[in-house]
């Protein structure tokens, strides 16, 4: 099976670019920049990265990738990405990026998108990997923050597929991005956003994202089988969930497999991705190989959850189909 899940074409939609940077480039990025890092080895590093909820995760994360700060730092973080991906067979990407997590910091719109995109041309001519981008707002940020960055993105849309939400829930529900996602949609960005699993109102942020906001995606969205009517809603508009089970075990109490087994049998296009592959110990092999352990997926199902993510990527439907 493990040969099976090597060789399948993969395609992951729920990808955050900054939750890639491994330990070795850390400490490569730290050197070039002249940063001193408060870890002696990448085995101490690997031994600091606890954490058991969202909020212990994101502060790790926000703090490991202050190494980022040139143009080359942002290319050599992606390329690095898109070479593991080309191993697992990963044929297509949409990863997201966090600028305001970089622009809060004092590094340019401009130096964090030239870095990514230059990776993203080089990784489909020199390894036969295509992606997009999907540039994500940081919702426990002002959303005015979000429109300004919005707003600074207009000028490089045509390197941008779609908008995300991430960061910490906890009372940043869909409603508050309401004005920056109409804008959004208005500019011609297709929309996404994290609903993570077993938030304190996973229900009703997954019904404001559905239907106040109107996204094409919804990031994690287990939660859905709580409700019949988001169920519902989900099949009847063919939205896709993007989820991430082996993270889904780092931030709640389990990886959410029977869950995503129902998703599956009820018809509702669940993929499988690996969220923040740097963290969370596994790129999207070792996501569907823990989750094929855990429900005994057959070949056909795991086809069917590929099947799945090139269906609902951001491509144009003639170049899905060459993957589908
Ligand atoms: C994230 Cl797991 C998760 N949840 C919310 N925001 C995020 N950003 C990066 N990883
Ligand atoms: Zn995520």
């Amino acid at each position: 099976m493990k040969d099976f899940i090597a060789g399948l074409p993969k395609c992951e939609l729920h990808l955050h670019i900054e939750g890639t940077l491994e330990p070795e480039l850390k400490f490569a990025l730290a050197e070039r920049n002249g940063l001193a890092l408060p870890y002696a080895s990448v085995e101490e590093m690997r031994d600091a990265y606890s954490f058991d909820d969202l909020p212990s995760f994101l502060k790790v994360y926000y703090e490991g990738m202050q190494v980022l700060r040139t143009e080359p730092d942002f290319y050599d973080l992606a390329m690095a990405y898109l070479r593991k991906a080309a191993e697992q067979n990963v044929r297509y990407a949409e990863i997201f990026f966090d600028p305001q997590a970089h622009t809060s910091r004092g590094v340019p719109f401009d130096v964090v998108i030239r870095g990514l995109r230059r990776a993203l041309i080089d990784a489909d001519r020199q390894l036969g990997v295509r992606a997009q981008l999907i540039m994500c707002f940081l919702r426990d940020f002002q959303a005015e923050y979000a429109m300004a960055t919005l707003l600074e993105s207009l000028p490089y849309k045509e390197w941008i597929v779609g908008i995300g939400l991430d960061s910490d829930e906890k009372g940043n529900p869909p409603a508050k991005f309401a004005a920056v996602y109409e804008r959004a949609r208005q500019e011609g960005y297709l929309l996404t956003m994290h609903c993570d699993v077993d938030q304190d109102n996973s229900i009703e942020h997954i019904r404001q994202a559905i239907e106040e906001i109107g996204v094409d995606r919804v990031d994690h969205g287990v939660n859905i089988l709580e409700d019949q009517r988001l169920v519902d809603l989900v099949l009847a508009r063919g939205i896709g969930l993007t989820c991430c089970p082996i993270s889904n075990g780092y931030v709640t109490d389990s990886m959410k497999a029977e869950g995503i087994r129902k998703l599956m049998e009820l018809g509702v296009r669940v993929t499988i991705n690996s969220d923040d592959p740097a963290y969370f110990a596994g790129y999207v092999a070792e996501n569907l190989a823990a989750l094929q352990d855990e429900l005994q997926l057959t070949r056909e199902e795991l086809a069917q959850l590929e099947r799945n993510a090139f269906e609902i990527t951001w491509l144009p439907r003639h170049l899905k189909d060459a993957y589908l």
